[in-house]
């Protein structure tokens, strides 16, 4: 059953809202982050009456090409599988479509849509010239060789080869996609095409990848944080600081943190999770996940006094000042924000895309916990994949301080946006609101300026 969507005040809203949910049946995840713009924008379109007369709304909501395709591969036992692909090429307005690719068994045409949506006002608010676009396949990379991950990325780039290019559509990495594996895409890719170009971002050093993208979105996400704190005249020394996942993101927001003075007590997999309330060992953390693609229990093994708990969700009952959901979507409910809430957490901020439950939201906002949504607090990471894109084009390599102090510049110049922006809509602290409006108000604009395309 869909969810009824009684929170959008404007009957212009309230329609749209329910086109799309009778238009995209079953597709959850979508209409939760649709509805959670549709709601930032009941001001906007009483200053904006142009937005509704040129459809501009409508548009948004609608991807412009949504590409899904068969995946043939062959395991090693001999036997020949068929997984499902699909490139959701959301909105070109403002460049073009540029998004990561995920490899998780949840990858569903609902699930792209919705991280495609979330990317095109990502991208818009990194200030750069990008589209968004998302997309991935329901392939489960655990458990599977070497040989067989090689095989699924070459036979997913054959097909995806027709549909991208350096000028249309830019992929990068997401969950279960990372350096090994847009390796071996950009392999293919350059072998079909017969070209050496930036179809791709995420590359390793030697073959065009940029320094800083392996660490942007977790360090970017903590520079966001940081401007958070700053604002209200602290910082994350001596933070208690919990983190979900173990993958990209959670390792370099984790490394960053620490960093920065934070006490980093706890992380996950989607097994469970581990609290050692020393700090975490992030190096042997770094060996297990990045070396060895181990489990997180394992961690135990060499640190004994730390605890390992079955079942992912339970990290929320680990007291702390900071929470950042770094995993999944949905990860944070309703009854986890209570907990966190209740044992003190004064700022959550999301690594991944849409960890959090409305329901979260609504405790944070009850409580006035200090709230950073994904698409400003995790941007750095296509930002950077922006700036690797601008390196490629140049045929040049800026060194690593120079893409870490463009980073930082980044990701402040998003939360001051995010922030005066919530302030000239009367909701101050509403970063929600801010990166929101923020975000659409670019590709609105330039949705204008190009007519109905
Ligand atoms: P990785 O594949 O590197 O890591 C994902 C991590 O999340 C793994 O530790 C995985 O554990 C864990 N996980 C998966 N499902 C669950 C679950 N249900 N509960 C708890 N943990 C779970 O992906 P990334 O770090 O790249 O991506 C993480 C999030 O950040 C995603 O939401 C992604 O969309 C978002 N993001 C990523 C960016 C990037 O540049 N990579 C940029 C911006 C956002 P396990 O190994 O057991 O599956
Ligand atoms: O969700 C995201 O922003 C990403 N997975 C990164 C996308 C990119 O193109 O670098």
């Amino acid at each position: 059953m869909d969810r009824s969507y009684g929170t959008l005040q404007s009957n212009y809203l309230n329609k749209l809202m329910g086109r799309l949910t009778a238009r995209n049946q079953g597709e959850y995840e979508f209409h939760q982050a649709a509805l959670e713009v549709l709601e930032s924008l009941e001001g906007v379109i009483e200053r904006h009456p142009e937005f509704i007369r040129m459809g501009i709304i409508e548009s948004l909501v609608e991807p412009e090409r949504l590409i899904k395709f068969r995946v043939p591969w062959i395991g090693d036992n001999g036997r020949v599988y068929i997984n499902r692909g699909y490139r959701a090429q959301f909105n070109s307005a403002i460049g073009p479509y540029k998004g990561g690719l995920r490899f998780h068994p949840t990858v569903s045409e609902g699930v792209v849509k919705f991280l495609a949506f979330e990317q095109t006002f990502k991208n818009s608010l990194t200030g750069l010239p990008m589209g968004g676009g998302k997309g991935g396949a329901d392939f489960n990379p655990k458990g599977k060789s070497e040989a067989e991950i090689m095989r699924f990325c070459q036979s997913f780039m054959t097909e995806l080869s027709h549909y991208i290019g350096p000028n249309t559509d830019i992929p990068a990495g997401d969950i279960g996609v990372g350096e090994r594996e847009i390796g071996y895409m950009f392999g293919q890719y350059k072998r079909i095409q017969g070209e050496f170009t930036g179809v791709i971002t995420g590359k390793g050093l030697d073959y065009g990848g940029s320094l800083v993208r392996k660490q942007a979105t977790g360090y970017g996400l903590c520079y966001f944080v940081e401007e958070m704190l700053k604002e209200k005249q602290r910082s994350f020394d001596s933070m208690t600081t919990v983190i979900s996942g173990s993958g990209n993101v959670a390792i370099y927001a984790a490394k960053k943190a620490i960093e920065l003075g934070a006490k980093v007590v706890a992380l996950s997999d989607s097994s469970g999770f581990i609290h050692d309330k020393n700090g975490i060992d992030l190096d042997l953390i770094k060996e297990l996940k990045e070396v060895q693609r181990a489990r997180i229990s394992d961690y135990i093994l060499k640190h004994p006094d730390a605890t390992y708990t079955e079942g992912a969700r339970g990290i929320w009952n680990i007291p702390c000042d900071i929470a950042l959901p770094c995993a999944i979507q949905n990860e944070l409910d309703e009854l986890a924000a209570r907990e966190l809430t209740k044992n003190g957490c004064v700022l959550v901020a999301e690594g991944a895309n849409m960890p959090c439950t409305p329901g979260a939201l609504e405790v944070f906002k009850e409580k006035g916990t200090l709230f950073a949504p994904g698409k400003a607090a995790n941007a750095g990471g296509v930002a950077t994949s922006g700036l690797e894109m601008s390196q490629n084009s140049l045929r040049y390599s800026w060194d690593y301080e120079e893409v870490d102090c463009r980073l930082k510049n980044i990701m402040q110049d998003i939360h001051k946006r995010a922030s005066t922006t919530a302030e000239e809509y009367d909701a101050k602290g509403d970063l929600i609101l801010g990166a929101n409006i923020a975000g659409f108000m670019k590709v609105a604009n330039a949705m204008l300026a190009q007519g109905a395309v």
